[in-house]
């Protein structure tokens, strides 16, 4: 286990799994990060990557500033403290908004995902400065401790499926307003959205998919053909899916 300052207490592993996230905390400074941005913008960006149908996915295959965000030990560290040693990080996704980009409804991402056992930690990093204003993420705390069903969302939204506004109380919900370069953790089954970005700022984020060497990563249409994930702490012993270096 990690004895770094990135070992989570155990307040804080007993708050994740009481409300299903824990942050915001700190992989890097806002400098640190404009460095990252400007590679970002300059190349992921504006080239292709390698899932042909998701540009803004799994681009940690092709770009080295990603894989280097995907295996930061800030994030990984804290993940081993919820997950154990053994980390495997499965996907990444950049979220960007444009001024008014469209609202991602309420929702569980294991309702999207092709892993078997459903065992996933996600990191949330801001990229650009996120408050409520340009549309950070909302969660609902505890809701993780069901699996909620999902109906089809309205075509003007970003997602195609969503929880019905019954399943939860919006009242509860929790704003992550982020500086840049700083992160917070989610469960695969903790319900969060974020509204239209009505602000004149621009706002990115990559979501970082961690799992453990057991889970079965199935290719679906998230996934092309000849994706490979990172072993981003500790050793895989199943030998059930597959890796590549930093691009
Ligand atoms: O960035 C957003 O607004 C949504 C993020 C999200 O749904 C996720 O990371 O699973």
């Amino acid at each position: 286990m990690p004895e770094s300052s990135n070992r989570l207490t155990r307040a804080e592993v007993d708050f994740f799994v009481e409300n299903g996230y824990l942050g915001p905390y700190t992989a890097m400074s806002p400098a640190d990060m404009a460095v990252v941005r400007r590679e970002i913008d300059r190349h992921v960006l504006k080239t292709d990557g390698p899932n042909p149908r998701r540009p803004m996915q799994s681009r940690h295959m092709d770009n080295a500033a990603v894989y280097d965000l995907a295996s930061h030990p800030a994030i990984v560290e804290r993940i081993a403290g919820l997950l154990g040693p053994d980390l495997v990080v499965w996907t990444t996704n950049f979220w960007l908004k444009e001024p008014g980009g469209a609202e991602i409804p309420w929702h569980q991402d294991i309702n999207f995902w092709p892993i078997e056992p459903p065992v996933n930690i996600s990191a949330w990093i801001a990229i650009d400065e996120v408050s409520a204003e340009n549309a950070c993420v909302r969660l609902i705390p505890g809701s993780h401790r069901q699996f909620l069903q999902h109906s089809r969302a309205p075509a003007e939204m970003a997602i195609a499926e969503m929880v019905d506004p019954d399943a939860y109380d919006e009242e509860q919900a929790v704003n992550m307003e982020l500086k840049p370069g700083e992160f917070f953790l989610f469960s695969e089954r903790l319900l969060h959205s974020s509204g239209r970005n009505s602000s004149d700022r621009r706002r990115l984020g990559l979501s970082i998919r961690v799992t453990v060497p057991f889970t079965h990563i199935f290719q679906d249409s998230h996934l092309h053909p000849g994706h490979t994930a990172i072993l981003a702490h500790g050793n895989d012993v199943m030998g059930f899916n597959r890796y590549a270096g930093r691009p």
